[in-house]
């Protein structure tokens, strides 16, 4: 069967989400740019991949996918439903419960900082410090949350890698980019749990993908 298609750069961390579940899952699957300097994001083709006109889309097939985490879960149920531990009742509300977390929680804390630090400039903007601030404070909330749940277990869902690990993957190694990377030194456990996904081979691919020469 002809490989999956991810459609987006690698500098959105919606599309390297994508990336690091179709690694690790082992999944057959290329990566198409599409170019928002020219709006090709908003060309006929692209509007019939994503009908919201963004970033990431996902081709296999005739199936058509955007939603970054609905793409994961595509990758996860087709190639390695392990990452979901849908057939354990208790483990995969678990699994919900972190992945809800990290949408809602984490990223929703973490995207304001990485928008003002890495894309306003990149756009010839400036940084709105207490948009960074105020973000900085959340996510150090959410960070005590973490810090708890990892003390208890070795990772989010219980002591076994599951997709609500791996979907913080791609707006953490943004983090490091900005110059707000400490805020993690705080937390212990979460710097453990942090170095562990880093060993990952998924995730150094995907850390590699993300560096600007590529
Ligand atoms: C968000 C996609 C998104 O904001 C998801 O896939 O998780 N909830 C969606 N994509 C941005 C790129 S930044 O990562 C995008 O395509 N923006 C262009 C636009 O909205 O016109």
């Amino acid at each position: 069967m002809a490989p999956m298609k991810l459609y987006g750069a690698t500098m959105s961390w919606n599309v390297t989400r994508c990336a690091v579940a179709l690694e690790e899952a082992g999944a057959e699957y290329e990566i198409v740019p599409i170019n928002f300097a020219t709006a090709e994001h908003k060309s006929p083709e692209h509007l019939a991949r994503n009908p919201f006109g963004q970033v990431p889309a996902l081709q296999d097939g005739d199936l058509y996918i955007w939603e970054s985490r609905a793409i994961c879960k595509y990758a996860a149920r087709k190639c390695k439903p392990d990452l979901l531990k849908e057939g354990n009742l208790v483990e995969s509300a678990m699994v919900d419960v972190w992945m809800e977390v990290e949408a809602n929680q984490y990223t929703s804390a973490l995207d304001p900082i990485l928008f003002e630090c890495l894309i306003s400039p990149m756009l010839g903007g400036s940084t709105n410090q207490k948009v960074v601030e105020d973000n900085l404070e959340k996510l150090k909330k959410v960070l005590e949350v973490y810090e708890a749940r990892l003390t208890k277990c070795k990772y989010l869902a219980g002591d076994f890698l599951s997709l609500a690990d791996l979907n913080h993957v791609s707006a953490t190694l943004c983090l490091f980019g900005t110059p707000h990377a400490s805020v993690l030194d705080g937390y212990p456990h979460v710097k453990a749990w942090w170095s562990s996904l880093m060993e990952r081979p998924s995730v150094q691919k995907v850390a590699a993908l993300m560096k600007p020469s590529a």
